[in-house]
């Protein structure tokens, strides 16, 4: 990793400034950083940086090493997807597509290293999922050309380079990818949603920086045994973040793009948290709003929520917390370790802020949130199989079924046009776990053994949290839990399929903790 580490930093001093120079909204000195929250949100939108681009053409994504400008006017290294489309340029664009449309990428990897782009949550052929074993060297293309099946809803792509995710998507390789569909169109219509500006998508991540401002990753053996944890939390890129807002209801879209560090979000006035609704998850909309106070987010889910501001005050404030909560490592002998040996000043399950609303204007009169938002169909699993994964850790690896990753090995096969429940069993010395299945939405059937801090959210059967409902990708489990998943296995796709199932603690999913997963036709 030191090597990596210089390499980035010599090739990050060649980068002309011009790039820097053309994004003027992170250099502005007036909007330089303090400690109080006084950094304006970055707001993606337009083109440039987490512009919006709706693709008409088909795209190159082109992976390389630049500058990109923070806050209070530094840079740092960072590795971005640059692509331009209809005469304007974009960076990490924020893809939005409709379901049902056709999308064709070409990835061209101008890094000094393997790289491949996972479209995580979407529904692919495993030849167009970004399977590890598909990193293509420098210089190298991939040609991605699919139909997106998915519902509408808060995805994401990134980096899935084998033994580099961590490093590669730390430094920048990923960014959201929104699926509209009716439900989508008609929740925006009833509530007045605009895109970047009432409907903002929020990507939560926790970096270390050094003196120059630059992101640092340089893990030592036990972080990357657990998890690499920074000490600043970014908000779209964005330390100490405020954002303005009216007396009316905005939705954020929570993006956990972190490496390793666990969230449990809430919005807190004055001390006290607010009610907020859950209306979506990783795979789109849920049946409904749930009215919640806190939730978890861990590496890789995403969170959709409403916040009714309406019964504000203009000169309110309202931080977006993380509250704290026990990880729950103390348990493994690694984890009691963790605390000691891992070089964050910002230990796992600290109490932070990761943003400011502050209430500058009154708006009109509010809308009624709708009663229903979408139909979630339960997966019929009369006959399905039950197929146990156990989570542990042995000779200081973590294991997947007694597994680490092997790219010839095919430790999950499972039939096409089958449904199957997982019983995903974390051991009790162990710590928490953020399941990512690729290809396939699943839907969370129930949560047993839940240490009390999960249980007491657990409120919406079977000892489900809000967050837990609709169709999931990533599910994270306890120390001691068992998780139970129900997925149906049905596609439309030629012959067998091969993906990953994996931690998307990046650094567990570099380290091994993934085995492939073959769905026979
Ligand atoms: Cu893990």
């Amino acid at each position: 990793m030191n090597v990596n580490r210089r390499k980035f930093l010599v090739l990050a001093a060649g980068v002309p400034l011009a790039v820097a120079g053309t994004y003027a909204f992170f250099r502005d000195p007036a909007r330089a950083g303090s400690r109080d929250f006084g950094v304006p949100l970055f707001i993606p939108g337009g083109s440039g940086p987490f512009g919006v681009l709706e693709p008409k053409d088909a795209l190159k994504f082109t992976a390389e090493l630049g500058a990109f400008p923070l806050a209070g006017g530094k840079t740092t290294p960072f590795m971005w997807y640059r692509t331009s489309h209809r005469g304007m340029d974009y960076l990490n664009p924020i893809l939005k597509v409709k379901t049902g449309q056709r999308l064709r990428i070409t990835l061209a990897n101008a890094l000094d290293e393997g790289t491949i782009i996972h479209w995580h949550g979407l529904h692919l052929p495993g030849k167009m999922d970004g399977h590890p074993r598909d990193t293509i060297g420098p210089g190298k293309e991939y040609r991605y050309d699919f139909t997106v099946g998915n519902r509408g809803g808060t995805y994401w792509y990134h980096t899935h380079a084998h033994h580099l995710t961590a490093s590669q998507a730390y430094s920048g390789l990923a960014s959201f990818f929104l699926v509209e569909d009716d439900d989508e169109a008609a929740l925006s219509k009833a509530l007045d949603l605009q895109l970047g500006v009432t409907d903002l998508p929020l990507v939560i991540q926790d970096k270390r920086l050094n003196a120059a401002g630059e992101f640092v990753y340089v893990p030592n053996p036990m972080e990357s045994m657990m998890g690499y944890l920074g000490d600043t939390i970014l908000a779209n890129l964005t330390p100490t973040p405020f954002a303005e807002i009216g007396t009316r209801l905005y939705r954020f879209r929570l993006l956990n793009g972190s490496n390793a560090r666990i969230y449990k979000l809430a919005f807190v006035k004055g001390g006290r948290p607010l009610p907020y609704h859950v209306i979506g998850t990783d795979g789109g909309l849920l049946d409904k709003p749930y009215q919640v106070t806190e939730a978890f987010l861990a590496p890789g889910e995403r969170l959709d929520v409403l916040l009714d501001a309406g019964s504000l005050a203009v000169g309110d404030e309202v931080f977006l917390r993380s509250l704290a909560f026990d990880p729950l490592e103390g348990g493994s002998m690694m984890g009691g370790m963790m605390g000691r040996m891992s070089n964050a000043r910002l230990p796992s399950g600290a109490i932070f802020d990761v943003m400011k609303l502050k209430v500058t204007q009154r708006a009109g009169a509010a809308r009624p949130m709708p009663a229903r938002l979408s139909r979630i169909v339960p997966i019929d699993t009369k006959n399905a199989a039950v197929r146990k994964v156990d989570i542990e850790m042995a000779r200081m690896r973590w294991l997947i079924n007694g597994e680490t990753y092997r790219e010839d090995a095919y430790p999950i096969e499972v039939r096409r046009n089958t449904v199957e429940v997982w019983e995903i069993r974390n051991a009790d010395h162990s710590m928490a776990h953020p399941m990512h299945m690729h290809g396939f939405q699943f839907q969370v059937l129930s949560r047993h053994n839940s240490p009390a801090q999960v249980r007491s959210l657990g409120v919406h059967g079977n000892g489900r949290a809000a967050g837990d409902l609709g169709w999931k990708d990533t599910v994270l489990v306890w120390p001691g839990e068992t998780v139970r998943l129900a997925v149906d296995f049905s596609h439309d796709f030629d012959g067998d399929q091969v993906y990953v199932f994996h931690c998307h603690n990046l650094e567990h999913e570099d380290s091994d903790m993934m085995v492939n997963m073959r769905v026979r036709a």
